[in-house]
């Protein structure tokens, strides 16, 4: 049993904080040089105690192990526009050295079986505390806009059936899956174009912003 959930939670709130930030900064570091930002937005959580030992309990993972065999109780986020966008954020993460990477899963070439897409990366990441360094687990998901929207949906519906969707709603999900697949598409198609709005939108934001 964990006693103090607290002090167990305190290092994943730590490295998401931290993480956070630093990839926030990658975005930041896009905007200041004027280039297009592989990264649109960034989100993290620490995984809420219930749905820990909900995981615990559906992979067999005992409590004592939680920190080796639970790769998502720190989670990071990164949203792109467009899912050549996905391939360069991962390139950047492979270039960092502040953290390891442990682990890769391509779900947006071989999507899960529910539709499921997303570019996993589990990593290592040393948090300092006071009594040393800890290395703790954090899984960061990599996904465009469109994979996320179907996702999030996907994922409280999750929450009603309990993972056993009735029949037609799996299939209508598979297809809204497929759909955001085909919205990735297109947007890629027009991706220049949409660049080149984007810029002139963004200058012109600034030029107000001087005056
Ligand atoms: P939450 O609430 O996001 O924390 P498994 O849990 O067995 O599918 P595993 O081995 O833990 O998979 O790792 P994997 O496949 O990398 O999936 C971990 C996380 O990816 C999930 O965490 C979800 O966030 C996301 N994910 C994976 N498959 C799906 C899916 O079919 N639909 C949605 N919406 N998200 C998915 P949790 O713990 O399930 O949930």
């Amino acid at each position: 049993m964990i006693k103090h959930w607290d002090h167990f939670l305190a290092p994943y709130e730590q490295a998401v904080d931290e993480l956070k930030v630093k990839l926030k900064g990658m975005r930041t570091q896009f905007e200041m040089q004027g280039t297009h930002s592989p990264i649109e937005f960034v989100t993290g959580r620490v995984k809420p105690i219930a749905s820990i030992l909900d995981k615990a309990n559906k992979k067999n993972i005992p409590l004592d192990k939680l920190s080796d065999e639970m790769q998502d109780i720190a989670g990071l986020r990164m949203m792109c526009q467009f899912v050549d966008d996905i391939r360069r954020v991962v390139e950047l993460l492979r270039k960092r050295n502040d953290f390891e990477i442990i682990e890769e899963r391509d779900y947006v070439s071989q999507k899960k079986h529910s539709g499921y897409r997303s570019y996993h990366l589990v990593i290592g990441y040393p948090v300092q505390a006071i009594d040393g360094e800890k290395k703790i687990l954090v899984e960061i998901q990599i996904r465009t806009l469109a994979m996320n929207f179907w996702a999030t949906i996907e994922h409280s519906l999750n929450y009603k059936y309990h993972g056993r969707f009735p029949k037609d709603i799996e299939l209508r999900l598979q297809r809204a899956a497929e759909a955001a697949f085909q919205l990735d598409e297109e947007m890629s198609q027009i991706r220049v174009e949409i660049q080149e709005a984007q810029a002139v939108f963004s200058r012109k934001k600034e030029g107000n912003n001087s005056e």
